[in-house]
């Protein structure tokens, strides 16, 4: 069989079907798979080993597999290998409703880590031996180099690691794609480390190209499938009072003198309001941006498309089907303001101190000093994972989190007297924002925060009974440093638990 993406002749006797390939993948091996977000994910593999679990499993034998990728991916991976029961033990974030619903009822292990530490991680080796990598490639050139996909994620270290390769060729993925990526291979674990000669977010410092050595890739796919990421919501009245008061608050820095009028690189999270953000932007007075991010979403085109901003830097597209359209029919153009790159860089806490970040994360519930929860909803079912949000709002020059004030049609209040997990320490978490103001918590001691945090960003229904938590722990509290009543602390999210809504 011939294909015109795989260049190397000797490949070509390995070009096989998706059943023949999945077949390769033994029970209770480790598979590091591609895909970052719903973009460059193999497409065919794990539903083809999907559908083999599932036999076996009939067949009343036992088969799973530990599950490795960048983060999240589309339903043909996750969705499908979760359904099939076939994953024992997944890393490092998952957001795939199946999986998620296997993993709260403590059916599947799942590791949720900060992103930029996968790949050192792997090396280090505790994780264990990768013994197959699937990774979904735009081609192959005639020199035997992959040309990465629509992701980067954690693909080289996979390639590198892995006994065995499978790859997928997806046709789907734009040719013009080449040249795009900046693949660094200049990490190392210490004592040999040397700094990352990146200082501005449009460095190039690598290569276009993985490097694979052929003689370990078992199976070559060819695909011809979309990446499938879920449509943003257009931003409503929260989302857009939210990006207002933001853009108050850069206009505020500007005018200030602590940031330039080109702003400094954004990092933008996942979700609808980090979308909504950057689609305010577009309307700004801000010029000449630059993002420094792990996925350039769909509001980061409005803004290249606007002239707005000159360049995007991260590991993966995460744009609506709609926008994958629009990019892939336009991907030249594109590809000289986007770099797309291996997720230990995009999200490196040494890149993101030195480029000076903006962060902008999502948050689930912040507590009154300033605790940001991202990940557990009430102390214990995991939404999603902490991301690559802990890699920028550790290191980031002004770190961010914004949220509507309530979920839940408002049985829930986002600032609550103690979040019931911690994944952002109050030294992390800078600036809060939700749709009824914004709290600067720079500079500020824990009782100057919980004031501010009340007054600015609470709910007008929730604000009283936080006021009067808040004033009984003023002088009731052990200590009154951050002035806390332990047992109360939480009752608000045992209420709902209890009664469905945090209201009393
Ligand atoms: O659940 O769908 O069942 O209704 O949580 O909430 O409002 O859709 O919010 O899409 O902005 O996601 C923190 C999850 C926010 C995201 C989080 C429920 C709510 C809904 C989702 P339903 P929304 P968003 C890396 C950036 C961690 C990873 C990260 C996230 C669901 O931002 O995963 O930051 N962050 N990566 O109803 C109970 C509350 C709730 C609540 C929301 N207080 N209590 N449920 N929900 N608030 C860096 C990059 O560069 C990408």
């Amino acid at each position: 069989m011939t294909n015109s993406r795989i260049a190397p002749p000797e490949l070509h006797g390995r070009i096989m079907g998706a059943d023949a390939a999945a077949a390769l993948i033994g029970h209770e091996t480790t598979v590091g798979m591609s895909g970052f977000t719903g973009s460059g994910y193999p497409k065919a593999v794990p539903i083809a080993l999907a559908a083999r679990i599932e036999a076996e499993h009939a067949a009343g034998n036992p088969f799973c597999v530990r599950v490795w990728t960048g983060a999240s991916t589309g339903p043909e991976l996750d969705g499908a290998l979760a359904k099939a029961d076939g994953i024992e033990f997944r890393l490092p974030y998952n957001s795939d409703p199946i999986a998620r619903e296997k993993i709260n009822r403590g059916e599947m292990n799942y590791f949720d880590m900060h992103l930029s530490q996968v790949a050192p991680m792997a090396w280090q080796g505790f994780l264990g031996p990768l013994d197959t990598a699937v990774i979904e490639v735009t081609g192959i050139t005639a020199d035997g180099g992959l040309i990465p996909s629509s992701s980067v994620g954690n693909n080289k270290t996979w390639i590198d690691r892995a006994d065995r390769i499978i790859l997928e060729v997806n046709s789907w993925q734009n040719p013009a794609l080449e040249g795009m990526h900046d693949i660094y291979y200049g990490t190392r674990l210490p004592p040999d480390r040397v700094p990352i000669p990146l200082v501005r977010p449009d460095d190039r410092i690598g290569e276009p190209l993985f490097r694979c050595d052929l003689d370990k890739i078992a199976a070559i796919v060819v695909t011809d499938m979309p990446d499938r990421n879920l449509p943003f919501t257009p931003p409503d009245g929260a989302a857009r009072a939210i990006a207002g008061h933001l853009l108050d608050f850069f206009a505020h820095e500007v005018a200030v003198g602590r940031m330039p009028a080109s702003l400094l690189p954004i990092q933008s999270g996942v979700g609808n309001i980090a979308n909504a953000v950057l689609t305010g932007l577009v309307d700004s007075r801000f010029e000449n941006m630059t993002a420094y991010t792990e996925v350039i979403q769909d509001g980061m085109l409005d803004l290249i498309d606007a002239g707005k901003l000159r360049m995007a830097s991260a590991t993966a597209f995460s744009l609506s089907p709609e926008a994958a359209l629009r990019v892939n029919a336009d991907m030249a153009r594109y590809r000289d303001r986007m770099i797309l790159r291996p997720q230990e860089i995009s999200n490196h806490p040494e890149l993101v101190r030195r480029l000076g970040c903006i962060a902008m994360n999502g948050l689930i519930e912040a507590d009154i000093y300033g605790n940001v929860n991202s990940t557990h909803i009430m102390g214990s079912r995991i939404q999603n994972g902490i991301g690559g949000s802990g890699d920028f709002a550790r290191n980031a020059f002004v770190s961010i989190f914004m949220t509507p004030s309530t979920a839940k049609g408002g049985t829930i209040s986002a600032i609550v007297p103690q979040v019931s997990h911690v994944d952002h320490i109050t030294q992390d978490v800078q600036v809060l924002v939700t749709e009824q103001g914004l709290a600067d918590l720079r500079g500020l001691a824990p009782k100057q925060r919980a004031a501010l945090i009340i007054e600015k960003c609470a709910h007008p229904d929730f604000r009283p009974m936080l006021e009067d938590y808040y004033a009984r722990a003023l002088v009731s509290s052990y200590g009154k440093h951050a002035p806390s009543l332990l047992t109360e602390a939480l009752s608000w999210h045992q209420r709902f638990i209890e009664t469905g809504s945090m209201r009393p």
